[in-house]
């Protein structure tokens, strides 16, 4: 299949800026770009269509560049709401350390890899503000600027305007395209559809200064099919970074994806083959129970994202939090797996009191009485770390441990309480 007649088949064409682009990318090569500022030190699930998107350019044997935007990254791309806060130095700095790295384990920009990596801070560093405005800015009409979509919303709204250094953006990623189409032939950008003006912006440019043809394409926003926010959760964004989002959090984030949207996640998230992939929507629909489509796409969004060990493990604390064994699983992820359910904390001393079971759980606040307590063993409804308690007399010792301080209470079938051990009793 041709990569349009792919791209098409995934849902991921909104617009593009010439019919002729769907033959051209058949018959040519095309070197394809794609920047990414670095707002924050890690990019999120938000930016994972069009990483996917350049990992499908080049797939299908094009020349992939993902821009960092050390220098856009300083201005702000205007955002519909308000002025976005300027980062310091030292922040971007570190944010495009951080979104570099996470872009190298999607494409190979080692030598020979293919892919190209650079940041727009490399050459607007060297360029003045008076040839700037001579030569770049009086090819940019006002009167147009002013029509682009956030503009203009920012324009009509009472409590925010737009500052000249917002409305200005457009120009740096005009520039861009202008400069990637200098040095490295770069011929396409694509984003998604909130960059259509930037991307439109920088062919117009590259038409006046360099008399060359320029493509652009982009994605359509990815929207729920419940009209939600899309990669958003009561926690907040999905990060890539696994010491913001872990890779359990992550893995639980696509396994709860509605069977509505599966067809369109399968399509976009995964380089899945289209067999496979209406395989997996007729399973859904034959045995929605089941939940394959939710696991397949979990699993390898997961390993694309973090690796297979970290799929494993995150398989592993999934099936925890059904009752599977916690077996080496350690403190820092029974937190994680546990971490909207109730806890409380015992000093560690506690272990070595040989105190009755029965007890603890009521000075926890797990049961109401000792009587309960006793009933709950006795009828086979209490589990410590996923193992069934058969005694009522049973004594709370150190075998009594999960992990290094951590033991897991479970009432019936999914009523779980942490109990931590510390060092010293906390009110
Ligand atoms: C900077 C310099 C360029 C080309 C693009 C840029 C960044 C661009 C932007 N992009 C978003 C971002 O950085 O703001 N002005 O977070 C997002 N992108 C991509 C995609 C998307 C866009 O990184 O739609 C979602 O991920 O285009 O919002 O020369």
């Amino acid at each position: 299949m041709s990569l349009f007649a792919e791209l098409t088949w995934r849902n991921l064409i909104h617009q593009t800026t010439h019919p002729e682009l769907a033959e051209k990318l058949d018959r040519e090569q095309f070197t394809v770009y794609c920047g990414f500022d670095p707002t924050a030190d890690s990019l999120h699930i938000g930016h994972m269509l069009p990483i996917l998107g350049l990992m499908r350019f080049q797939r299908a044997g094009h020349r992939p560049i993902a821009v960092v935007g050390g220098a856009t990254g300083m201005i702000g791309d205007p955002k519909k709401t308000e002025e976005r806060a300027l980062l310091s130095e030292e922040d971007l700095q570190r944010n495009v350390a951080g979104i570099r790295a996470q872009l190298e384990r999607f494409l190979d920009f080692s030598e020979g890899g293919g892919a190209i990596l650079v940041n727009n801070a490399d050459w607007f560093r060297s360029i003045g503000f008076i040839p700037f405005l001579r030569d770049i800015g009086k090819h940019f009409s006002v009167n147009q600027m002013l029509m682009r979509d956030a503009v203009k919303q920012r324009l009509e709204s009472r409590d925010h305007g737009i500052s000249y250094t917002e409305f200005s953006y457009v120009l740096l990623q005009a520039y861009d395209f202008l400069h990637l189409n200098r040095t490295f032939g770069c011929r396409l950008q694509i984003g998604g559809s909130d960059q259509w003006g930037n991307i439109v912006a920088g062919m117009d440019l590259t038409r006046r200064l360099e008399q060359a043809e320029t493509f652009g394409l982009t994605f359509p926003l990815v929207e729920k099919s419940d009209g939600t926010k899309f990669g958003k959760t009561e926690s907040g964004a999905i990060w890539l970074d696994s010491a913001r989002t872990s890779p359990y959090k992550f893995y639980q984030f696509w396994i709860n994806q509605a069977d509505a949207d599966m067809p369109r996640w399968l399509r976009t998230f995964t380089f899945l083959s289209q067999v496979e992939i209406i395989a997996l929507e007729d399973e859904l629909r034959e045995r929605p129970d089941q939940r394959s489509a939710q696991k397949r796409l979990a699993e390898v969004v997961t390993a694309m994202v973090h690796g297979d060990q970290a799929l494993e493990n995150a398989i592993r604390a999934s099936q925890a939090m059904f009752g599977g064994s916690l077996a080496g699983l350690d403190d820092a992820t029974l937190e994680d797996i546990f971490s909207e359910m109730p806890s409380s904390e015992l000093p560690c001393n506690t272990l070595n009191e040989e105190k009755l079971l029965t007890e603890v759980l009521v000075e926890c606040g797990v049961l109401k009485s000792k009587g309960e307590a006793r009933r709950l063993i006795q009828s086979g409804g209490l589990y410590l770390n996923n193992e069934r308690i058969t005694a009522d007399d049973a004594k709370l010792t150190e075998s009594a441990l999960a992990s290094t301080s951590i033991c897991v209470i479970r009432t019936g079938k999914k009523n779980y309480h942490l109990l931590r051990f510390v060092a010293s009793p906390q009110q």
